[in-house]
């Protein structure tokens, strides 16, 4: 077994576990709700933490009821090609919160992403246009963070997009397998994974983390 300990410079983001991304949800990503418990438990030992929450508009660009198409169809925009889902986290909704299990008192930053109404941002570092940046990067920075550590929803697109998106920034980042979930449409898992694999992305368990504090 590999083992990786976690340090100060690292950091935990945790992306979008939300109501709509878990059981019941306008978007619900299949056993979603198993990744919170994972997440509770790594994320005391980190010393920073950042949570994301996926915050769109009314009738925003992503939304299939938007174009008058069918959720899960593919379509081309103004940045390229999106695909179309049902409404889900519209800004202010309880869908838009995060679940309620989900216990992490010590996250100090929120990045809400997707806002803009004619422009998707599956990752929490740079939106769908591939120019506006989130802040994050700059964020993370700040705290003289090193490494990232992600989990959360989706594998396949917000939290593949955003360990893509990491590297390029300049990161060493690990994909937390079990405290993530996919949707895997079209085999977008399996293409994730392998993206993510050739940027250089590490792929490891929560098992696989030593917490020296
Ligand atoms: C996500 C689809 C649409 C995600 C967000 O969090 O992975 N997926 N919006
Ligand atoms: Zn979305």
């Amino acid at each position: 077994m590999t083992t990786i300990e976690i340090a100060p410079a690292d950091a935990l983001i945790v992306i979008d576990v939300q109501n709509d991304f878990c059981a019941g949800g306008a978007l619900a990503v299949p056993d979603g709700d198993a990744v919170v418990p994972l997440v509770n438990r790594v994320a005391r030992h980190f010393n920073v933490v950042v949570l994301t929450q996926d915050w769109h508009t009314p009738g925003h660009a992503s939304f299939a009821s938007t174009h008058g198409g069918q959720p899960f169809q593919t379509i081309e925009l103004a940045y390229g090609s999106q695909v179309l889902w049902p409404d889900h986290c519209v800004m202010g909704t309880s869908g838009a919160a995060l679940h309620p299990d989900l216990d992490v008192p010590g996250a100090q930053m929120i990045i809400r992403k997707g806002f803009h109404p004619a422009v998707d941002s599956y990752s929490a570092f740079v939106e769908a246009d591939h120019a506006t940046r989130t802040g994050l990067a700059g964020y993370l920075a700040e705290r003289a963070v090193k490494r990232i550590f992600i989990g959360g929803l989706a594998t396949d697109f917000c939290v593949g997009w955003t360990a893509l998106d990491g590297r390029a920034a300049g990161f060493e980042v690990a994909v937390i397998e079990d405290a993530c979930r996919g949707i895997d449409l079209d085999g977008s898992l399996e293409r994730a994974w392998r993206d993510m694999t050739a940027a250089g992305v590490r792929r490891c368990s929560s098992q696989d983390l030593v917490f020296p504090i």
